[in-house]
Order: C-alpha cells, then sequence, then structure tokens
C-alpha cells in the first residue's frame, strides 16, 4: 500500500508520520507514504498558491493547477491512477469499515485542504471521494489525511504483529472493547476482575463478550441497536 498525501505543510505530516507504529511501519517498509508540497508545484514566480474567491467574500482559496500539476507528478510515477480522497467537513464521516476498505486499495492520494477552500474544479476533476473525520470545523486538511492514515496503516499487513490486534479492538466487530488491566492486582484497593487471573479461556473470552456488549449498550446505544439488529 501507498500512500501519497499533497499539502501545504509537509512537515508538519512527516513529523507524526515518523513516529511510533506507522514509523516503524514505513521503516520495515510494510507501507510507503509520501508528502509532497503542493507550493513545489506552482509556476507562479512568488510560490503562491492561493487567491481571493471570484463573486468575493472572505479568505483565500487554493487554486486548481498547483495540485493538478502535483497530482500529475505522484500519477506519473504510479502504474495506475491512484483512488484520489479530498478531506473534508462534506464528505461521508470516516468509519472502521470505510478505513478497512481503503486498507485494501495500491494506492491512495490525500488532498489536504486550506484557507476557505479549494477551487471546485480540481476536486471535479482528480477527486473520486470527499471523507469527513467528524462534524467539527479545523485549520486545515492535514490532521485528518494523518488520522486517515494512521486508521489504515495499522490494518495494512505486517504493521501490527498480528491481525487479531486490530480485529479485537473498539468498532471492528460493530462493538467497543472491554476493559483492560496489568499488574499490580490491586491498586488503590481496587482488585483485577477474578475470571482474569482463572487462566480459563472460555470463561475469559465469555467474560469479555459480555463486557463488550455492555460496555456499548451504556456508551454508544446507536452501535448497540446496530449490532443487535444484525444479529
Ligand atoms: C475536516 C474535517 C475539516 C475545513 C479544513 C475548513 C480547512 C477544514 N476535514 N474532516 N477549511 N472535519 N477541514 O474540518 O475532514
Amino acid at each position: 500500500m501507498r500512500i501519497d498525501i499533497a499539502t501545504l505543510f509537509p512537515d508538519m505530516c512527516e513529523a507524526v508520520l515518523s513516529e511510533s507504529i506507522v514509523g516503524r511501519a514505513r521503516k520495515a517498509g510494510h507501507l510507503t507514504v509520501a508528502c509532497h508540497n503542493i507550493r513545489d508545484y506552482t509556476l507562479d514566480k512568488h510560490k503562491r498558491v492561493d487567491d481571493i474567491p471570484y463573486g468575493g467574500g472572505r479568505g483565500m482559496v487554493m487554486q486548481a493547477d498547483p495540485i493538478y500539476r502535483c497530482w500529475e507528478a505522484v500519477c506519473a510515477e504510479a502504474a495506475e491512477k491512484p483512488h484520489a480522497i479530498y478531506l473534508s467537513p462534506k464528505g461521508q464521516v470516516l468509519t472502521q469499515q470505510k478505513a478497512l476498505e481503503l486498507s485494501r486499495m495500491p494506492r491512495l492520494f490525500l488532498l489536504c485542504g486550506h484557507y476557505e477552500g479549494i477551487d471546485q474544479r480540481i476536486l471535479d476533476t482528480i477527486i473520486d471521494e470527499e471523507i469527513s473525520i467528524g462534524d467539527y470545523v479545523l485549520t486545515g486538511g492535514e490532521l485528518p489525511a494523518l488520522v486517515l492514515t494512521d486508521a489504515i496503516a495499522r490494518m495494512c499487513p505486517g504493521v501490527l504483529p498480528e491481525s487479531v490486534c486490530f480485529e479485537e479492538e473498539s468498532h471492528f466487530s460493530g462493538l467497543l472493547e472491554y476493559p483492560h488491566y496489568t499488574r499490580p492486582e490491586i491498586w488503590h484497593d481496587q482488585a483485577v476482575p477474578a475470571v482474569l487471573l482463572s487462566g480459563h479461556h472460555k470463561n475469559i473470552a465469555d467474560w469479555r463478550f459480555a463486557q463488550s456488549l455492555s460496555v456499548t449498550k451504556e456508551k454508544r446505544p446507536d452501535l448497540y441497536e446496530c449490532y443487535i439488529d444484525k444479529i
């Protein structure tokens, strides 16, 4: 899997993507992530990438051409056109299911917006789908692109030691995860649930599933209803 991120802040993206599990996965070659500075693709002698909106109004709009030239440069070195995603509050809200689908694609191109927005014509020309990370407004598309990259990366083969690592997480099954405990056995007068010390694998699995159900019912009744309806 390869992800190309087009952004005005490649250093911000690179800083996040060089750390922790994603950083290690990149070094090990389990996935490739390349950050491209849209400003490198402008033909303007002052390196401008934005301009005032036609029709008037506040703020600046990112121009289509530097983004298009960046897209062409990425496509030029790809066997097939990457699936192009624009991170935007107008998009479909990201879910675990969507992240799983995208993790199965060979190549993604993530476009990060800034300022008031992006010239609609570039979206109409290159973008396959818009994705939002939630119903709130950020200052740029970089954090959404990084969130999406992280959610995808952990499901790419080899990134986590075993696929159960992500299959048991909250949301994968449609339920929230059961609670975790580690040493010491008693901390501030609170004991670890006895079943977890029993060594009885079936009882432990049953307890965890029951916990998943009750935690989901309590914290996310919407997910719980959905889960119950499906079984
Ligand atoms: C989101 C979001 C977002 C919208 C980018 C205003 C700068 C900003 N992008 N999910 N212009 N939520 N983008 O808030 O994806």
